[in-house]
């Protein structure tokens, strides 16, 4: 039988059958012959099993994926929506970009999402909404208040989108929106240090009511983008790939070199300073691990 794995917990995969209801899984081992390969089962992927009873299977084989997240660990995101705080916790704009550099990677639409907008002003929320106008789609929501979460149910139907982000900016609280009823735990921010509870611990697909999936992924502070390769990563910067041809050098990485337009377009402001500080991190972290 075909099925869709839904969540992975301790070596088991709950498999929801081809056309079954959400109601409907088997949980199943994986064969040993994965391990040996190399392979992984991931939520989102879709499988080949064989039912064992009622409620048990083994996964036969992984079907050929989209794409494949390392972390979150997701596989087959149509869609890929970063999710930010305007406050509480604030923006951690170098977590936000190597988000989206994932996503660009794995060739899934991106977009950012920023909840709890009923925290800041207009103009405070502008300092970060006007990094990102332009280069990614951008929905400003608030689950406290129930503002903007209309526009999400048009996007998410007929795919599976994702929703990444640091822990506590509200993923699951919009997740049990979407769903039309609370199931998901959520979990406060910490007073003291404005950061979020790691309350999610594993990745779910879910089913909207406006038809559509999302996963729910946990929440985290850092990482580096694995599989990166330092000549390609301003391929995967919309704002940098647009001006590759106009560097002086082929081969420029846009750090010390002459003529770089990379460079240039910083310097008048027309690429965001918060974004290249990313992209000169994201070139160290590269060349550190490569380093090992
Ligand atoms: N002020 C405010 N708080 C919100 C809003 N949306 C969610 N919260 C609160 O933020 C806290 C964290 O929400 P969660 O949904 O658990 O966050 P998460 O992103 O799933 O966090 P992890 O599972 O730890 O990754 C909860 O106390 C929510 O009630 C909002 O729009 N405004
Ligand atoms: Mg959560
Ligand atoms: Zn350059």
């Amino acid at each position: 039988m075909k099925g869709l794995i839904t969540k992975g917990v301790g070596g088991f995969y709950f498999v929801r059958p081809e056309g079954a209801g959400g109601g409907v899984s088997y949980s199943c081992r994986a064969r040993g012959i994965f391990k040996k390969e190399g392979l992984t089962p991931t939520v989102g992927d879709l499988v080949d099993f064989e039912a064992l009873d009622e409620e048990d299977g083994v996964i036969n084989a992984i079907l050929p994926r989209r794409n494949l997240f390392i972390r979150p660990p997701i596989a087959n995101a149509d869609r890929f929506i970063v999710m930010i705080a305007a406050a509480q916790p604030a923006p951690n704009l170098s977590v936000v970009d190597k988000l989206l550099v994932a996503a660009e990677m794995a060739g899934a639409e991106a977009m950012l999402c920023i909840n709890k907008t009923e925290l800041l002003n207009r103009e405070e929320l502008r300092r970060v909404t006007g990094i990102y106008e332009g280069l990614y789609p951008l929905i400003e929501i608030s689950c406290a208040e129930n503002a903007g979460l209309d526009r999400l149910p048009p996007l998410l139907a007929g795919r599976k989108s994702a929703l990444a982000g640091p822990s506590g900016v509200g993923k699951s609280t919009l997740i049990n929106r979407l769903r039309g009823g609370t199931a998901l735990e959520t979990g406060a921010v910490s007073g003291r240090t404005e950061r979020g509870r790691h309350t999610t611990r594993h990745v779910e697909l879910f089913d909207t009511a406006g038809g559509g999936m999302i996963f729910d992924t946990p929440g985290f502070t850092s990482f580096a983008v694995s599989g990166a390769d330092a000549a390609m990563l301003a391929s995967f910067y919309p704002e940098m790939r647009e001006r590759l041809g106009d560097c002086r050098f082929d081969d420029c990485r846009h750090l010390a070199e002459p003529g770089c337009a990379v460079r240039a377009a910083l310097a008048e402001g027309r690429i965001a300073a918060s974004r290249y500080a990313s992209y000169v991190m994201q070139q160290q972290e590269i060349e550190k691990s490569n380093a090992y």
